[in-house]
């Protein structure tokens, strides 16, 4: 079951919360910043034993101060324009993301927009992904949980979902 919720992702009582961090995985602005201050500064610490992360790609670290139990950290695309594989390498780093999370037991989850804000891809297509790889994986897990930053962003995902489905 995808459940499309308005919330700040930091807050929810899940496994795992995946942040859209960037390659250094040592923090940043949006939901990274927000994810980094309420984990508390052991997860840029532990991300340091990573040593970065590609685009498209997903990292794991425990949840630190976090209701959440695990953060996974992925790299989603910038936004070029649509002409440099942004479309695959956003639908990598939610499928890796939820590898990554099979691999753990982990059976709630929630993902926030990834690249739609500062890396600027198009919100509706951006859900398209998202909740195309969402419905794949959505018999593996108890949640997956589509946490939406804004009123706006919900409208999209449910128009976007029912159209899915
Ligand atoms: N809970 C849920 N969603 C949120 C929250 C929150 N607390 N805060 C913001 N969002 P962005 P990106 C939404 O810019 O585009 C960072 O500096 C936001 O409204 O956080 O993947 C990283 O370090 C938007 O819909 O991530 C990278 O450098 C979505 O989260 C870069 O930004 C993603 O926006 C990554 O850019």
């Amino acid at each position: 079951m995808i459940e499309i919720l308005q919330a700040d992702i930091t807050t929810l009582p899940v496994d795992a919360i995946v942040n859209a961090a960037n390659h250094s995985l040592l923090g940043g602005g949006g939901v990274d910043g927000a994810i980094h201050r309420a984990a508390g500064p052991e997860l840029k610490q532990y991300n340091q034993t990573h040593g970065g992360c590609p685009t498209g790609e997903a990292r794991l670290s425990p949840g630190f101060k976090l209701p959440a139990k695990y953060v996974i950290s992925t790299v989603g695309p910038v936004w070029y324009g649509g002409e440099r594989g942004e479309a695959a390498l956003l639908d990598s780093a939610y499928r890796n993301s939820f590898i990554l999370a099979l691999q753990h037991d982990i059976k709630s989850i929630a993902f926030p927009a990834i690249s739609t804000g500062v890396y600027a891809y198009p919100k509706e297509m951006a859900a398209r992904t998202a909740l195309a790889v969402m419905k794949e994986y959505e018999s593996k897990f108890e949640r997956i949980i589509a946490a939406c930053h804004t009123r706006e962003d919900v409208d999209i995902y449910e128009s976007v979902l029912a159209k899915l489905s």
